[in-house]
């Protein structure tokens, strides 16, 4: 998009880009108006400690409350006794910042970010399999020219309305759409295939599809020879999941799982994407490994406008995930436990190797050990807002509450942000220069229109004027100065050899390169050789350049229901909304169109539980309740209920999610739990 500023404000404008050619969600036309909001941040908060409330305070005050509080609980037990959170929406210069910040600023080994939620994974699945993780192998553009397309848990109608145009050109050139999702979705009812299983169930229709390919014949045998290893466990796996198994477990008809299967099997170009929806559980690393064992046998990956692709969620999703906002993670998406990756970034951040922290722990984990005996006690948050956000979030908005120091960097008074002991106003999008990376591993620029109001900082500010301040004396404060410039140009330079030689190598990407060539895809090892839109083409990411099977098998969700609790309850997305809302909730033609949390169910079920359009509803797990109007809908399954998550306080649908977490990738089950819903 293109930014103007005149007498009436910020405005934004269409430009003509590839990915999306102009076009932006209703979000994206919205998001000028927070740049001037009445309640945008524009002084740090400190809380008073005699009445406990919020006041507005100089940012030397603010910044000394914050050094202070972190000395005095380092001292008393240690570097890990502070934690940071991240998020993927900040730019990646910021979270490479944050990252190092937390490393050498803090010497904590404890930073996770919101990615951990969002796309974890697909991440952890990606690299067993193709050695690397860049959500989409290959361009966007692709989809508009696949024969057939395969959408596993995703909803870009509601989420990424620019992606929709693929989507229509895909079938405007003869292509096949499926979609997967327990849903009648505005994305399902552009398909010409929905398959509506049971949430939770996706891992058993993706090997019953693979069990019925191998079955007609259609696993392509030179590749699998050739570029992969690892099949004949994969094989004998699915050989147990005959098509009618899958139908008892997912209520999938087996007719539908065949004409998927044979669309996939038979089709020329194919493309088999995952999002949330078959992501977000106890079980999605093994869900996401079934569809891209599907993917391998097919010989899609690597194939000319083919492939397997995870579609990444925040505006810096793919970026922030690779510059060491990770608990296990350093910048070029190296790990933390790799003796040749520490040196490397060591020597670029002007360390020894052995003073680096080891690997945090992820997300869900690091929030649910805050304030107790053996967690940390302070916490830094930047780009998130976990209090509405976070699985089981009654809960981990009490250990919020148990920290000694919370502070959180946010542009407006978040849920999480009215808990903290300092709130630091600061920057937004239109106000900072940056790089992102999208969803097909394109590096973008975002560009500064303006300077930030007065008294807001910018993150890289914050965290530079931090890192001075901690520092034990002055010459150690002109050398923290140094370490962590505020400049995101200086920042970038940095990352680049920081990053070098990494599976995200951006060595070669300059921003004038970006700016010259409408992006610049990842890994760009130098500033004369090309980049990469598309991975795959030869070898994949492993040593010996093959991708790897991994037999996996379904299993119940980490929660079943039972006589208490007897329906599935799961979670998604809504248009107007972004995330924990802190920006949507706030633009006024946005709550308009969504003012409200709702839970969707069907009529057959609200009939049975007397419930009308419209009633107030409560629902309750084990971990909670929320309440919402009902909204009668026949597109859902009648044994599943539905609610956003973009919503605080009584409509707050975390407050009864299951805290289950995926034991590889620590991504939480947000899409099924067991609920009893009743009339309020
Ligand atoms: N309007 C809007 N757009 C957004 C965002 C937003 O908050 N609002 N957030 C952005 C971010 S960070 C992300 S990660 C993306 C997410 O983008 P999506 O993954 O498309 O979003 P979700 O709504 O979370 O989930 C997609 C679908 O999964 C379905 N689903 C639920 N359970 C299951 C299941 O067990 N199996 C299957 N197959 N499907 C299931 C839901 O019904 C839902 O329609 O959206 C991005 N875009
Ligand atoms: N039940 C359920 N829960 C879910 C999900 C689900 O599908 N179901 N999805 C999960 C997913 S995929 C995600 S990504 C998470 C997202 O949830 P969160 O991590 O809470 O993400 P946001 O709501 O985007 O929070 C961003 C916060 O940072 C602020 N902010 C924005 N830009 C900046 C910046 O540049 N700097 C700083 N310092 N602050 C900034 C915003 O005002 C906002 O308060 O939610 C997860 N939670
Ligand atoms: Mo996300």
């Amino acid at each position: 998009m293109v930014l103007r500023e005149d007498d009436a404000g910020v405005s934004v404008h269409p430009r003509q880009f590839p990915t999306n050619r102009g076009g932006l969600c209703q979000k994206g036309w919205t998001a000028a108006e927070l740049l001037d909001h009445p309640e945008r941040l524009t002084t740090p908060l400190v809380r008073d400690p005699a009445t406990g409330t919020l006041r507005p305070a100089s940012w030397d005050a603010a910044l000394d409350r914050v050094v202070t509080g972190i000395r005095a609980i380092q001292n008393d037990a240690g570097p890990d006794a502070v934690a940071v959170f991240g998020g993927g929406g900040l730019t990646n210069e910021k979270a490479y910042a944050l990252g190092k910040f937390a490393r050498i600023g803090l010497r904590t080994r404890h930073i996770d970010y919101n990615g951990r939620f969002c796309m974890s994974s697909a991440a952890a699945a990606g690299m067993r399999a193709f050695g690397i993780d860049r959500g989409l192998p290959f361009p966007l553009a692709d989809l508009g020219r696949a024969d057939t397309l395969l959408l596993v848990g995703a909803n870009p109608a509601e989420t990424m309305p620019p992606l929709v145009r693929w989507l229509t050109e895909q079938r405007a050139n003869g292509g096949q759409l499926i979609v997967v999702d327990p849903r009648v979705t505005a994305t399902a009812r552009q398909a010409d295939l929905h398959l509506q299983p049971l949430p939770g169930t996706d891992l058993a229709v993706a090997n019953a599809l693979l069990h019925i390919a191998l079955t007609e014949g259609w696993v392509d045998r030179e590749y699998v020879a050739e570029r992969t290893a690892g099949f004949e466990a994969v094989r004998r796996s699915v050989a147990a999941w005959w098509p009618a198994r899958a139908e008892q477990i997912s209520g999938v008809p087996v007719a539908d799982l065949e004409a998927t299967a044979r669309a996939l099997g038979t089709g020329g170009r194919v493309i088999i994407l995952t999002a949330r929806g078959a992501e977000q559980h106890a079980k999605g690393v093994d869900t996401v490994s079934a569809y891209v064992n599907l993917a391998l046998a097919l010989g899609l990956p690597g194939r000319a406008g083919s492939g397997y692709g995870c579609l990444t969620g925040q505006g810096n999703g793919q970026g922030g995930r690779e510059h060491g906002q990770k608990a296990d993670q350093l910048p070029g998406y190296r790990r933390i436990d790799d003796p040749a990756a520490r040196e490397h970034v060591a020597g670029v951040w002007g360390v020894p190797a052995d003073e680096l922290p080891g690997p945090g722990v992820p997300a869900y984990q690091l929030l649910d050990s805050l304030g107790t005996p053996d967690g940390p006690r302070a916490l830094l948050v930047f780009g998130s807002n976990p209090v509405v956000s976070a699985p089981r979030a009654g809960r981990i908005e009490r250990r919020l509450r148990d920290l000694d120091l919370l502070v959180v960097a946010d542009l407006m008074l978040s849920e999480t942000a009215a808990l903290a002991d300092v709130v630091l106003p600061t920057a937004q999008w239109a106000e900072e220069d940056g790089t992102m990376t999208n969803l097909e591993g394109r590096v973008l620029r975002r560009r500064a229109l303006r300077p930030p109001p007065p008294g807001v900082r910018t993150d890289l500010a914050i965290i530079a004027d931090l890192a001075a301040r901690l520092a034990p004396d002055a010459a150690a404060a002109t050398d923290a100065a140094a370490r962590f410039p505020a400049d995101p140009a200086t920042v970038f330079a940095e990352l680049r050899r920081a990053s070098a030689g990494g599976a995200a190598d951006y060595a070669g990407i300059s921003w004038a390169r970006i700016d010259a060539a409408d992006g610049v895809y990842w890994p760009c090892p130098t500033e004369e050789g090309s980049d990469t839109p598309r991975l795959f083409t030869d070898r994949f990411a492993t040593p010996d350049g093959r991708a790897r099977f991994h037999p996996v098998d379904h299993r119940p969700a980490a929660e079943e229901v039972c006589a208490a609790y007897p329906l599935h309850f799961t979670t998604g997305r809504v248009l107007a909304q972004y995330q924990s809302g802190t920006q949507t909730r706030r633009v006024a033609a946005l709550r308009r169109a969504a003012a409200e949390a709702f839970v969707e169910l069907h009529p057959d079920l609200a009939g049975r539980l007397g419930i009308d359009d419209g009633d107030p509803v409560r629902v309750t797990s084990r971990r909670g309740e929320f309440s919402a109007p009902a909204r009668l809908s026949a597109g859902i399954r009648p044994d599943t209920v539905f609610a956003p998550f973009h919503y605080a306080g009584a409509g707050r649908a975390n407050s009864v999610t299951n805290d289950a977490v995926d034991p590889i990738s620590g991504m939480p089950e947000f899409k099924i739990c067991a609920v009893r819903v009743e009339k309020a």
